[in-house]
């Protein structure tokens, strides 16, 4: 089949005042880390080591990097199943991301969740979610809740911005028009980011998606500013986000992104990719975000030695986690249940907090029971 998936449109990043090296650098260093990570886990994931559904997130690292780079630590992050990049970008230890994707009780979520559903309370990541869509209402209730929190409960100004990342496919999703409609009409600080990357696992934008070459025509429905953003350049996501971020802060009107991105591998382990040309993704493999951000810091210093030792950097830091994970124990089943209906002493008692959370690490620490005895 040919290709439908429009090429990434240049943002405004060009335009915008240059970033500093070093700050720079750390982006290569987290793409870097992040497209190891995402390596291991296809490894991981054919040798059995990982069960369930993954989908890794080579190609689109520039937007989870540039994103969270362009927004503050109190500033609320949720997305959908192709999250692993988002938790490393946002600041999660690979070690408690990879324990998570082994099934083990270091990881965020104690091993319940696995790939689908990375969440760092501790770095405002509210998940990782499986259901297409799914997490667009909850990027608006919480765009929701710290604009109540900041403006009613503190009498203050609103002064924190929701990022909710959602997939192309997920524009056609009921949620999507719901929360849309919600955020406009709230006047809620909520940048809604779709992460184009032209398929809905197999199905090309064009053939699904009503206004598909022009997906911003869906915000302007709800009277929502929009942008295009070229998803494979990092200094371009940065600055283009950066200002629709303050924009957002200082107006307290939410904002949709179309942010052009391409992924390199399938949709998910078993996806032979035969709805797309090589063509195409030769294409797309021209304009790895990873290459683009490299070329453009040689001008400043960094030479192929510097990329060379971030590389090795990230793969001893990737093994570290992979090692760390086989050593964190297999949950047991004994935690099937916890923190996942209401208990009635909090979602997590005495030391069912997870490894990330500053809790421990041994099973033994994971049987304590309901003091009542209930049945939890
Ligand atoms: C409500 C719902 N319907 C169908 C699925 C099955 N499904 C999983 S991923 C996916 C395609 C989503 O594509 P997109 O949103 O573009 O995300 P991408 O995989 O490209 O990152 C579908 C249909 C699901 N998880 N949830
Ligand atoms: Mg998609």
């Amino acid at each position: 089949m040919t290709s439908t998936h429009n090429a990434p449109t240049t943002a405004t990043g060009s335009e915008l005042p240059p970033v500093a090296t070093e700050l720079a650098r750390s982006w290569l260093r987290r793409m870097l880390l992040i497209r190891e990570f995402e390596n291991r886990c296809a490894q991981a994931y054919q040798d059995r080591k990982i069960g369930g559904f993954c989908h890794v997130y080579n190609g689109q690292e520039a937007v989870a990097v540039g994103c969270t780079a362009a927004v503050g630590a109190a500033d609320p992050i949720v997305t959908a199943y192709r999250d692993h990049g988002h938790a490393l970008a946002r600041g999660m230890d690979p070690r408690h991301c990879m324990a998570e994707m082994f099934g083990r009780v270091g990881g965020c979520a104690k091993g319940k969740g696995g790939s689908m559903h990375m969440f760092d309370r501790a770095n405002n990541l509210f998940g990782g979610h499986g259901i297409v869509g799914a997490q667009i209402p909850l990027g608006v209730g919480l765009a929701f809740g710290t604009k109540y929190e900041d403006e009613v409960i503190n009498g203050g100004k609103s002064s924190r911005v929701t990022l909710a990342f959602l997939g192309d496919g997920a524009l056609n999703q009921g949620a999507f028009h719901e929360a849309m409609n919600l955020a406009g009409l709230f006047d809620l600080p909520v940048i809604v980011i779709c992460e184009n990357n032209g398929y809905s696992m197999g199905t090309a934008i064009s053939r699904g998606t009503t206004m598909g070459h022009d997906i911003s025509a869906k915000a302007l429905a709800y009277g929502i500013e929009s942008a295009v953003i070229d998803g494979m350049d990092v200094i371009g996501v940065y600055g283009a986000m950066k200002q629709i971020a303050d924009s957002v802060r200082a107006s307290c009107r939410p904002a949709f992104v179309d942010m052009r991105t391409y992924r390199f591998k399938g949709h998910s382990m078993s996806d032979p990719r035969k709805y797309r040309t090589r063509e195409e993704e030769e294409r797309f493999e021209k304009e790895d975000p990873i290459g683009r951000l490299k070329s453009s810091l040689e001008a400043h210093g960094v030479n192929d030695d510097d990329f060379k030792a971030m590389q090795r950097e990230v793969r001893a830091q990737v093994r570290d986690a992979v090692a760390w994970a086989e050593r964190s124990p297999v949950t047991p089943s004994a935690e099937l249940y916890r923190d996942v209906f209401i208990e009635r002493w909090g979602p997590y008692t005495g030391s069912s907090q997870p490894e990330m959370l500053g809790g421990s690490e041994t099973v033994a620490d994971f049987t304590a029971v309901d003091p009542e005895g209930d049945l939890l």
